[in-house]
């Protein structure tokens, strides 16, 4: 599925996130910024170790990268040039900030996206994984986060965001918002 907002192309795909060749895809990683399961064990293992070494070099200078942060690495043996590296809420039942954590994953990497001329960046649905996020919640946060910064940054040099989905479920729920 596919539409157009303020020039941008918003697509949805089921898929392996590791296998899109896009400008930048984004990780749902840890804080450590050392790999883990999910997404960040496939994109780290897909990537080859160049993403581990960078990973290492930014913890080593920053301490790794708080909720809601983002920091960006090349990407490897990877179809796409780089990869944004994000840290989503653990859902704990809503209280924690998860809401405004989760939707700054988004603005962060966008916002690094555009620091770098970035034109297609592709997401997988940060958080809903390992740690928790219902997937009802996170879609429209993710979606609606996506819209608000291209409404809100005109100049923003991305023309294309995809959101890689990899399972019925949660495809289905980002459809019903897109
Ligand atoms: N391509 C696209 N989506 C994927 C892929 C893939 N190859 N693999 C899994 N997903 P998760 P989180 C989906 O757990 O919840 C790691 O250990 C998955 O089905 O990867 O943010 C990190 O190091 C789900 O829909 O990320 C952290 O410790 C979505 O990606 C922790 O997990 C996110 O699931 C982060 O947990």
């Amino acid at each position: 599925m596919k539409i157009k907002y303020k020039n941008t192309d918003i697509y949805l795909l089921l898929g392996n996130i590791t296998e899109i060749k896009a400008d930048a895809i984004v990780n749902a990683a840890n804080s450590s910024l050392m790999g883990g399961g999910g997404v960040d064990g496939a994109i780290h293992r897909a990537g080859g170790s160049v993403i581990h070494e960078q990973c290492i070099k930014i913890a080593k200078t920053s301490g790794g990268c708080p909720a809601g942060e983002a920091v960006i690495t090349d990407g490897g043996s990877l179809p796409s040039k780089y990869v944004i590296h994000t840290v989503g809420p653990v859902y704990r039942g809503s209280g924690n900030n998860e809401a405004e954590l989760l939707s700054l994953c988004y603005i962060n990497s966008m916002t690094l996206a555009d620091s770098r001329d970035i034109r297609h960046i592709a997401f997988p649905s940060i958080s809903t994984g390992i740690y928790s996020y219902p997937v009802s919640l996170a879609a429209p946060i993710a979606v609606n986060t996506v819209k608000d910064y291209l409404s809100s940054h005109p100049d923003s040099g991305i023309s294309t965001v995809g959101f890689i989905l990899f399972d019925n479920k949660t495809y289905s729920e980002y459809e019903k918002i897109l």
